[in-house]
Formats: structure tokens, sequence, C-alpha cells
């Protein structure tokens, strides 16, 4: 089986290795798409402190990670699922419910959040400390 997943994956950190780990414990083979540096702009206002470069071979240097795309527009979820002709498609539960759309053309399932860690809240630390 094949499984997608998308992210930032920005500082990368262990709620990403349990979410990456997890979803691939689902199949066997793990493909994910890392969102672009414009997206993020687009989502959140502000780019990541890890280009998309970085973060790709970050997140491509993981064992389970079979293979990495980038992810520019996320009008186009419905584009990646097909063209990488997954089956199942994972998300974090932070996500719950956004993405049952696609459940037309493959198993849709959130998993829960690695609890008490966030890019956010590590950013947040460094600049306090
Ligand atoms: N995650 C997690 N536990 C955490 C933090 C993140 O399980 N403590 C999961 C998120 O639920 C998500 C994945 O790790 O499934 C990547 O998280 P982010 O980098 O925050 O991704 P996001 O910016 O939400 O982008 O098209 C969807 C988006 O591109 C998702």
């Amino acid at each position: 089986m094949r499984v997608i997943t998308f992210g930032t994956f920005d500082v990368f950190h262990i709620g990403h290795v349990n979410i990456l780990e997890r979803a691939k414990e689902l199949g066997d083979y793990l493909i994910v798409g890392v969102s672009t540096d414009d997206l993020n702009f687009y989502k959140k206002q502000r780019y990541p402190i890890y280009n998309e470069r970085s973060r790709a071979q970050i997140v491509n240097a993981i064992h389970c990670v079979d293979e990495v795309f980038f992810e520019e527009s996320l009008e186009l979820k419905r584009e990646y699922i097909l063209e990488h002709k997954a089956d199942i498609l994972v998300m974090g539960d932070d996500w719950k419910g956004k993405f049952d759309e696609f459940c037309d053309i493959c198993q849709v399932v959130y998993l829960p959040r690695t609890a008490e860690v966030s890019t956010t809240e590590i950013i947040k630390t460094v600049r306090d400390n």
C-alpha cells in the first residue's frame, strides 16, 4: 500500500518523526509532500525558518520516507494523491475532517498529534532564552 502525507516539517522535531513512522506502518511505501516556502507564506503569513530545499532534504533523510515532492498548492491535493497513486492519505488530527472529500479516491486517516511539541513552541522557547 502506498501512503501519502503532507506538511511543512519546519524545525524538524519528534512529532514529525512520530507521524512519519506511524504513517509508514499503515503501508509499505511512504510519499511526503513538503510544502513550499511560498505555500507557507500563504498559509501562515510567514516564511519557514528552514527553506524548502533543506526541509525536503531533512524529510528525505528519514529512513521510513521513500519519496519526497514539493506541495505547491493546497488546491492540488487531489491531483497529488492521484499522481502518486496513493492508497492512504495520512494527516495529524489537527486536520481532522479537513480532507474527508478525498475518501472517494483513497482511505483518509488522521493520527493523533504528539503532545507538547510544535515548531511554534520551539521558536518561542529559543526566542525567550
Ligand atoms: N504533527 C504531529 N505532532 C506534532 C506536530 C505536528 O503529529 N506535535 C504532524 C501534523 O499533524 C502534520 C505533520 O506533523 O500531519 C506536519 O506538521 P506541520 O509541519 O505543522 O504541517 P502543516 O504546516 O500543518 O502542513 O496540506 C497540508 C499542509 O501542508 C500541512
